[in-house]
């Protein structure tokens, strides 16, 4: 159907006297209908990737351009005088995640549309996605973040499951996104939804009545856990989620002629993380009451079911106290103390019993047993995950055990984000990138080319200035194009090591004041979002706020230093963040990143990484070469031994090192202590001084020489413009579709 005829019909206007609101709902309808018509993945066996979030962004630029008629629309409405930016602008994003295993779930959909794999997305249909992040007195406020509108991605389904909860039951009604795939395919996200959702029962920012379930079951994603009755409510969200998941994909099997004996030959359901661990039970409960005896259910699901580990941090690791599932999902617990008792047949070692003699239920070990893959999502990751973290469950179950290294989508994050880059690529090496990533490699064949080497400069110096008027109109931020764009986004958590970039920022403070100015004016730049209860994290935007103040309020500093953080870092700020960056900070304590996703990005789209040896840095650093990446700090190795020798003691460092000893005390100064909170700015330096659990201090002067070494390098204009031809060329190892294709290929084995 053509816009001028859908426009017609809703509203009796041709584009130019229509309102960018008008049009945007126009190519709304428009795009959900021409993805509805195209052929759907199918096949015998089919994939479930159950997520508790599906980090998906805006829609309607990156299904124009999978549908292949971006150019077609973008042409037309300027044509018309309206520009599809300022319309797309006008999109709520859908921020269902918190981060990396959010946006993870959404490209690995995209990928598999891509691909052409038969395989769909379960997820919760949160009325309100990560929380809107505020800046006020130099502090993170939390805001609801609605995004549903009366005409939006979703379409009503009617499917319908009955799901039943300690003395109450709740109807779930499924909704459905159609993902598009590049070129023809789609497929489909799934997002139950309770029908008596209220609204209403939000007040005070981000607060509610966290006991009334009926009405707040998918009011939020991830709901603050501080406190019991948040756990406890998120209990009730993933067991809604798994148990109207397995009842569909019971049905879907069932309707393509299968006899329940043999579900693991129709479906197969890739577990992100623990959240959705309950559907292993649950599916066991559900086969039973269909007429199975208990030992086939379970090894019918330990068949279907695999697990993806996203993390070895200990307090990420789902563990639910048994009261609280006996509370809120009775009719489970039969079944998981059946699971329990057969490994402690099976097996003397406590540590991989399901229930501990806390009462406590370890969620990953269910994974595990009954599972039959478990993978990490980046090299390091699975080895630390098989030497380590979880290596008594690794002796037991080696086979089960692999890698997949993580990817993303190109489809965003290069022809969507970046339209200079990708018709530059397209110059040079002709489309055939699109559909297969490797080709990138062909760029090498410029790598002496000095004329590309210019024009990819140009390319980058044109998104910094796009950068630049976008955050000057949005938040108001003044930048300085011809800076030096160092950015660090990501969550905020203190093994991310936000803090150590605040540290360099306040070293180099310090030495532009002494007189010593850098050759070219640097802009660090963050985002990032704190969970609502992580008081250092929230201490932590405390402190780059105050920063961010205090230097741009200081003549002698501001033309050569700049702090900028961003107000609610998302999906839509990355997308204009990443293409602009020149070096990117990946600098986790190594050994707790799983993987990193951004790091990914950004080397797509020629930035340097600054980074520590963790996670998927390991395998970039890899294949650029050490020429063209900035590496430092201890390794995983050393720091995992430290933790078993409990022998980092931060103060050491703090006392021994006049450099460190000025930026740590530096927070507690009567300069910050005028800006911000002595509370706030208190707790962090103690922290740090008396705690310091990821060990910034042990890595402060690496890094800061290391940054040191890439600032300056950033001079050689043209060897710096080589190592960012060298990361772009050599970023086709990281398309999700690679990924997935992995996935299926030893994994899922849909076809
Ligand atoms: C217990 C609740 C909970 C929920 C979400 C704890 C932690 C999370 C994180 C948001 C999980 C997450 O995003 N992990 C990230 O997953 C990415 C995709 O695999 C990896 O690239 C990141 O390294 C990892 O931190």
């Amino acid at each position: 159907m053509e816009l001028a005829e859908i426009l017609k019909e809703r509203c009796n206007k041709s584009i130019k006297e229509c309102s960018d609101q008008e049009l945007y709902f126009a190519l709304l309808e428009m795009t959900k209908k021409m993805a509805q018509q195209k052929e759907s993945n199918s096949g015998k066996r089919k994939l479930y990737y159950i997520s508790a979030e599906f980090l998906i962004g805006k829609l309607l630029s990156n299904n124009l351009i999978n549908l292949g008629i971006y150019e077609d629309v973008k042409e037309l409405l300027e044509k018309n005088g309206k520009d599809i930016n300022v319309i797309e602008g006008l999109e709520p994003e859908p921020s269902l995640g918190n981060g990396g295993l959010g946006r993870l779930a959404a490209c690995f959909l995209d990928s598999i549309a891509t691909l052409g794999l038969n395989g769909d997305g379960i997820g919760l249909n949160y009325h309100y996605g990560l929380f809107k992040q505020v800046f006020s007195d130099h502090l993170q406020c939390e805001t609801p973040n609605p995004w549903m509108q009366k005409e939006c991605w979703l379409t009503k389904t009617d499917t319908v499951y009955q799901i039943p909860f300690g003395g109450f039951t709740l109807n779930s009604r499924m909704y459905d996104i159609d993902v598009t795939g590049y070129g023809n395919r789609t497929t489909k996200l799934h997002l139950f939804d309770v029908e008596t959702v209220d609204e209403g029962l939000v007040h005070d920012g981000i607060d509610f009545d966290k006991e009334d379930i009926e009405k707040n079951l998918t009011l939020f994603l991830y709901p603050d856990d501080s406190d019991d009755k948040g756990r406890l409510l998120r209990v009730y969200q993933q067991y809604f989620m798994v148990s109207s998941g397995a009842r569909l994909i019971l049905e879907e099997a069932c309707a393509r002629g299968c006899s329940l004996h043999d579900l693991y030959r129709y479906a197969t359901i890739q577990i992100n993380d623990t959240h959705p661990t309950m559907v292993i039970p649950e599916l066991i409960r559900l086969l039973m009451e269909r007429g199975i005896g208990i030992d086939e259910a379970i090894d019918i699901v330990s068949k279907t079911c695999a697990y993806t580990n996203h993390t070895i941090l200990a307090e990420a690791l789902e563990k639910w106290p048994v009261h609280y599932l006996e509370k809120a999902v009775p009719q489970l617990m039969p079944i998981i103390y059946e699971l329990h008792n057969r490994v402690v047949k099976k097996y003397r070692d406590e540590s991989v019993y399901i229930i501990d003699n806390e009462k406590r239920v370890h969620m990953a070990h269910i994974d595990i047993h009954y599972g039959y893959s478990v993978n990490g999502v980046a090299y390091l990751h699975t080895e630390i995950l098989k030497d380590s973290e979880l290596n008594n469950f690794y002796r037991i179950y080696p086979e089960k055990f692999n890698n997949k290294t993580n990817g993303i989508t190109f489809r965003r994050w290069l022809l969507h984000c970046n339209h200079r880059l990708s018709a530059l690529i397209e110059e040079l090496i002709g489309p055939g990138f699109k559909k297969d990533a490797a080709e990138l490699e062909k760029l090498l064949a410029y790598v002496d080319d000095d004329t590309v080497l210019e024009r990819i400069l140009d390319v980058k110096a044109a998104c910094k200035a796009e950068l630049k008027s976008y955050l000057k109109e949005t938040q108001g931020i003044e930048l300085d194009e011809n800076s030096i764009f160092d950015i660090q986004i990501k969550r905020l958590h203190e093994y991310k090591r936000q803090q150590m970039n605040a540290l360099y920022v306040i070293s180099k403070y310090f030495e532009i004041k002494e007189g010593k100015k850098p050759t070219t004016p640097i802009t660090v730049l963050f985002g990032a979002k704190a969970a609502p209860a992580y008081v250092i994290a929230k201490d932590i935007i405390h402190l780059i706020l105050c920063l961010q103040d205090l230097i741009d309020n200081d003549p002698e500093v501001s033309p050569y230093l700049k702090v900028v953080m961003v107000e609610n870092y998302n999906v839509t700020l990355a997308e204009k963040l990443i293409p602009a960056a020149d070096i990117h900070e990946q600098i986790s304590l190594a050994s707790k990143e799983a993987s990193g996703t951004s790091n990914m990005k950004f080397m797509l789209n020629g930035a340097v990484a600054l980074g520590t040896m963790d996670g998927a840095n390991v395998e970039i650093a890899d294949l650029v070469g050490k020429d063209n990446i900035y590496i430092f700090g201890e390794s995983s190795d050393e720091v995992i031994r430290h933790y078993e020798k409990a022998d980092y003691i931060s103060k050491d460092f703090y006392e021994n090192d006049p450099e460190i000893k000025r930026a740590v005390d530096f927070i507690v100064s009567e300069k910050l202590l005028k800006l911000g909170w002595k509370e706030n700015l208190e707790r962090l330096y103690k922290e740090l001084l008396n705690k310091d659990w990821f060990m910034t201090l042990l890595d402060f002067k690496a890094y800061k020489e290391e940054k040191e070494r890439a600032l300056k390098e950033y001079e050689d204009r043209k060897a710096w413009a080589k190592k960012m031809l060298i990361n772009i060329a050599k970023a086709g190892f990281f398309s999700s579709d690679r990924t997935i294709a992995q996935y299926n290929s030893e994994v899922w084995k849909l076809s």
